[in-house]
């Protein structure tokens, strides 16, 4: 594995996973999966879905609005999901099998109030920063391998990003799980492989 080259973590918290509030379904399968071949990567990048409260992504902040509806935003639609990964709770927290020591960077995205974030590059305004691209860029990063929470969303608006960003991206499928709202899987699925993103099992890339 070349120096050029980071492994991106997306979102392996407790609320993604089995029991928590915004669980995907055998989230947690991907802990062992990651865990696996984190060591094969001379960067690795963990993010974490972190959000204040009364975050404008939560139904409960919009009154009389249901989880899993949308609302139009100043930045454009919007899916209102239940409360999830509240800065500080359990629920935002690593899950604790997952090997978070030998990352060398934590992101959090998705703390400001009025801006939702699934991308670990730019918030879903598609402006606001997340500072990832300087720092992949000031280690001279070319090629990143994604994996994580939820393959539909986080892992999907990354891996967007990342190839317009020019990057080389690989989706390691086996290590990501999808939520999957309304054939949100399928459509991210086709997108991505349509825009030049490599999909992938981990288990076929090493022996
Ligand atoms: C995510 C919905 C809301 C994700 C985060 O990590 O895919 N999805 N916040
Ligand atoms: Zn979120």
């Amino acid at each position: 594995m070349t120096d050029d080259t980071a492994l991106l973590i997306i979102d392996v918290q407790n609320d993604f996973c089995p029991e928590g509030a915004l669980a995907v379904a055998d989230g947690d399968e991907v802990v062992s999966a990651i865990n696996r071949i984190q060591e094969w990567f001379p960067a690795k990048v963990l993010t974490q879905d972190w959000h204040p409260d009364d975050h404008t992504s939560f139904a409960a902040t919009h009154e009389g609005l249901e989880p899993f509806s949308t609302i139009k935003l100043p930045y454009g639609e919007q899916v209102l999901w239940p409360t999830h990964c509240v800065q500080g709770t359990h629920g935002a927290a690593f899950h604790s099998g997952l090997i978070t020591d030998s990352a060398d960077l934590i992101i959090r995205k998705g703390f400001r109030r009025e801006i939702d974030s699934y991308s670990a590059f730019f918030e879903n305004d598609q402006r606001t920063s997340t500072g990832l691209a300087g720092y992949l860029n000031g280690r001279k990063i070319r090629s990143v391998y994604l994996t994580g929470l939820a393959t539909d969303y986080c892992v999907y608006y990354s891996a967007i990003d990342a190839i317009k960003l020019g990057l080389e991206v690989t989706v390691l499928t086996d290590c990501c799980r999808a939520i999957d709202l309304d054939g949100s899987l399928d459509a991210a699925i086709k997108d991505m492989a349509g825009r030049g993103i490599k999909m992938t099992d981990s288990t076929r890339l090493w022996p």
